[in-house]
């Protein structure tokens, strides 16, 4: 998830991407701003920091399904597949998943090379003997594999619930790229987390801590890093909102005032109470889920989910 971070200053090296969607974004409307660019150096600890939060019951829900699920887990997959995690890195996810199906090879793939090669290397020393081959890659895209593994069957893995930052369309697009990245026969084992009670969601996003709050606000502190912004960060509040219609947590940086301020020497002015629309984290229930996963091509065979309902991991096969 890490993206290249650039020194005080450097505003003219910033990434072009990234200029040209803060530059669109705040002269859209609504103004929106992809979550992607949540991922500089500071906003991936930030995000660390969130897993760890007591609201936040996604990554724990999740790492305690993979440690139940293990042994019917490594039954349905058999050994000695590749495994293809999509976005590497999910520190205490991985070696859970690596410990139940006993891979002949491990496969991240992440577009920050920085953070995969830290990543494949921790495992390596983790898992002596275990074939670890890094791509550095957008997942987003059909990603061609390392030869190394071309023979073996492939179990793809996507956790934490990423698939809720897309729409459901662009969802489904994804998962028919990774069917053709992973092929004809492979395994993909998701995490998606579940439609609940507003009273637990909210709180997931809007934390007592206000680690989301530094998360969200943190945009717009590297706004203004890379692009020059002159942004009154305290001028913002972080949002927090269930779209019911939608079924979506929406996160949005709430002007407190009527500010104005510069980004890359375009003025911009934004009225008190308007919104900049930062993330979406999409929820399903059990058949929406399941609706999702078979548009994307990935008939599901086996589903996991904690006594509460909060979150499923799903394994299915193209
Ligand atoms: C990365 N993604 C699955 C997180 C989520 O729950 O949608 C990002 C996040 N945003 C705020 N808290 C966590």
């Amino acid at each position: 998830m890490l993206k290249p971070e650039i020194e005080d200053g450097q505003a003219s090296l910033a990434d072009p991407a990234f200029r040209a969607d803060v530059l669109n974004g705040l002269a859209a409307r609504p103004r929106a701003i992809p979550a992607r660019w949540f991922y500089d150096r500071r906003g991936s600890e930030l995000f660390e920091h969130i897993t760890d939060l007591p609201e936040y019951y996604p990554t724990r829900t999740e790492a305690a399904l993979l440690d139940q699920a293990a042994g019917a887990l490594a039954e349905a997959v058999g050994p000695g597949r590749a495994v293809i995690e999509f976005g590497s890195g999910s520190s205490m996810k991985t070696p859970r998943l690596l410990r139940a199906v006993a891979p002949a090879a491990y496969v991240p793939i992440d577009i920050s090379g920085e953070f995969l090669r830290s990543s494949a290397a921790d495992l390596s020393r983790q898992f002596a003997g275990l074939a670890v081959h890094p791509v550095e890659a957008d997942f987003m895209h059909p990603v061609p594999l390392p030869r190394a593994v071309a023979d073996l069957p492939k179990l793809g893995f996507f956790p934490g619930s990423t698939i809720g930052n897309m729409t459901p369309a662009s969802a489904t697009d994804l998962l028919r790229t990774m069917r053709q990245s992973l092929g004809q026969g492979s395994m993909l084992l998701i995490g998606i987390d579940r439609v609940k009670d507003e009273a637990v969601l909210i709180p997931a996003y809007a934390d007592s801590a206000g680690v989301t709050a530094a998360f969200n606000l943190n945009l717009l502190e590297r706004i203004n890093r890379e692009l020059g912004g002159t942004i009154p960060i305290d001028a913002f509040e972080h949002q927090a909102v269930w779209n019911d219609d939608a079924s979506r947590i929406e996160m949005h940086l709430r002007a407190t005032r009527d500010v104005a301020f510069t980004v890359d020497g375009r003025d911009f002015s934004i009225a008190a109470s308007e919104t900049i629309h930062t993330e979406n984290s999409h929820k399903y229930g059990e058949r929406g889920a399941r609706v999702l996963l078979r548009a994307g091509g990935w008939t599901p065979v086996a589903e996991w989910t904690d006594p509460q309902g909060w979150f499923a991991l799903i394994l299915t096969e193209a």
